[in-house]
């Protein structure tokens, strides 16, 4: 029996002495290096008493280490959960119970603060450092290098991703091993990487950009990536030339076009700059183009349905657009009722595919909700398709703020801050912002003598991740209803559209 998961993206590596990770050290770690590293992990996984269909959950900086538990997992059958490092124990003590984690891996340096979350809720902690050191990594070294993966089939669970949602409570993304494994495929093949190819990887590894796309496309293909532990444009800048691909948020870009020392020199080596998980400009891609003679090729996915739509790598990139729906994945632009709209109208995007995740973990009813009988995910994003097929995101249909590539939804901020003394309510808007493309602000109003503004912003703090964090409060009389006494958030949006900008 196999593990398609495993056996295609690591087990095929076993013995190759080629690099596979550079770190910013100086340090490399080969092919064979790594898949032996996570021969240790799967052994210590099953020494701490997980079995096929487990989760584990990990919140640990960027690291070799945090990507061969990715690999430890699949070998083992078990269901990697990845968490953003920026959560607060408040949020961790949901996913952790949502899921029922059996093991939580974190930073030694976070493992004091985790603990009562994980004993909360019912897991063990183990500690993973970023230098290799920590209990799980001392029970790894312990361990023999070689594992035997265990059989596993394509449509058995790989990952849960949470993502947040407009009615509060985050769901987790049932993640296979197929819809993991046919779409690094296609973008391998469509993207054109080969064993060859050097990736500057500087993005986080807990979400399907940095993780699914970028790191499974890297396996797939054989090839090298300089694992950088965050983006810094004057890191990025010194690496650029022994790449030859690099994947980011549109804030990378419009980062890398600040510098003045980003010049045509930088890129000498490079066949192809991809953009995703939020809105490129064409502004920025244009002067991208200007500066360094690459057009970027912006695609579009989602965590649910991993990646749906790419620009070509050999015809037309064309700014402003998300391109061509992929090779395997069917995509529809409908309206609420899943009818198709006419050609060149603006409707809600649809897609079905082995790239289409299985459902929200335990949550049957929302699942049926966004998954339409014929098999179709309804994204909420909003998009128009031209003629010769090429797709333009024009809105969301989700109240949705994306900043620097995370996503925010205001009901958790909202909710968050009508709790807090002094609040009659509150409206979550995001505005346009220069580094991080739309940024979340928040406006409320009143109850009595009024919030003291610095202690709400201190409960916000011990609440919700960094990247939530609305970047003003503004406190005004009334928020502006239709007659149906809905708030009006686009004419917030519309009011507040030039903080930053
Ligand atoms: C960090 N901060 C942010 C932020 N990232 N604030 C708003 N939006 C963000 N995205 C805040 C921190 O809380 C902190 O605040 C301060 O900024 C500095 O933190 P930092 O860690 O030093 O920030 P920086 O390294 O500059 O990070 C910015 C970034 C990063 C854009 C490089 O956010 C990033 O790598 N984003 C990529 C996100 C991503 O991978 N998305 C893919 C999702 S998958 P304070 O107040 O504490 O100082 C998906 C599907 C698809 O969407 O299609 O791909
Ligand atoms: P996530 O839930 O984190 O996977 O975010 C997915 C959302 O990011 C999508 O539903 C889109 O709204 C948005 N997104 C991803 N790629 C793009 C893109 N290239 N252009 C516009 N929006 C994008």
């Amino acid at each position: 029996m196999s593990n398609p998961l495993h056996d295609r993206l690591f087990g095929r590596h076993l013995g190759r002495e080629t690099p596979f990770l550079h770190l910013t050290d100086g340090t490399v770690l080969t092919h064979d290096a790594f898949l032996r590293l996570s021969g240790r992990f799967a052994h210590a996984l099953t020494a701490a008493g997980l079995a096929p269909g487990d989760r584990l959950a990990l919140q640990v900086e960027k690291s070799p280490e945090a990507l061969a538990v990715f690999a430890a997992c699949a070998a083992a059958g078990v269901i990697f959960l990845p968490l953003n490092t920026a959560y607060t124990a408040a949020e961790l003590d949901y996913f952790i119970g949502d899921s029922g984690a059996r093991l939580f891996l974190c930073d030694p340096a976070t493992a004091h603060s985790l603990r009562p979350v994980a004993e909360a809720q019912g897991a063990r902690l183990e500690t993973l450092g970023p230098d290799g050191t920590g209990s799980f990594a001392d029970l790894a070294a312990r361990q023999p290098e070689h594992f035997a993966p265990v059989p596993r089939s394509e449509d058995d669970l790989a990952a849960f991703l949470y993502t947040s949602g407009t009615t509060g409570r985050s769901k987790g993304a049932m993640l296979t091993a197929r819809n993991l494994l046919s779409n690094a495929e296609v973008l391998t093949e469509a993207w054109r990487f080969t064993a060859d190819d050097v990736l500057l990887h500087a993005l986080p590894i807990f979400h399907t950009h940095g993780l699914f796309v970028a790191t499974n496309v890297m396996l797939l293909a054989g090839g090298a990536m300089l694992f950088h532990p965050r983006f810094d444009a004057a890191a990025a800048i010194r690496d650029l030339p022994r790449a030859t691909a690099m994947m980011g948020v549109p804030t990378f870009y419009t980062r890398l076009l600040e510098q003045e020392e980003f010049t045509r020199e930088t890129c000498a080596t490079m066949r192809l700059f991809v953009s995703g998980s939020a809105p490129l400009l064409a502004e920025t891609h244009r002067r991208f183009e200007d500066r360094t003679g690459h057009r970027i090729l912006e695609r579009y996915g989602m965590t649910e349905t991993n990646m749906i739509t790419s620009n070509p790598y050999d015809g037309e990139r064309r700014p402003g657009t998300v391109g061509l729906p992929l090779p395997g994945v069917e995509m529809r632009i409908c309206d609420a009722h899943g009818s198709e709209v006419a050609p060149g109208e603006t409707g809600v995007i649809e897609v079905r595919g082995p790239n289409v995740f299985k459902g929200y973990w335990q949550m049957s009813e929302k699942t049926a909700e966004e998954i339409r009988e014929d098999g179709f995910f309804i994204t909420g994003d909003l998009a128009q398709e031209d003629p010769d097929g090429y797709v333009t995101i024009v809105g969301r249909a989700k109240d949705l703020i994306i900043s620097g590539g995370f996503n925010v939804y205001p009901k958790e901020i909202e909710e968050a801050i009508d709790a807090q003394p002094g609040v009659r309510e509150s409206a979550v808007v995001g505005v346009p912002h220069p580094d991080f493309g739309e940024t979340p602000v928040a406006i409320l109003v009143p109850e009595g003598a009024g919030p003291d503004l610095a202690q709400v912003e201190r409960a916000l703090r011990d609440a919700l991740a960094g990247f939530k964090q609305p970047r003003k409060l503004i406190l005004v009389d009334a928020l502006p209803r239709n007659t149906m006494g809905k708030v009006q958030k686009a004419a917030l949006r519309a009011r507040y559209a030039d903080l930053f900008t």
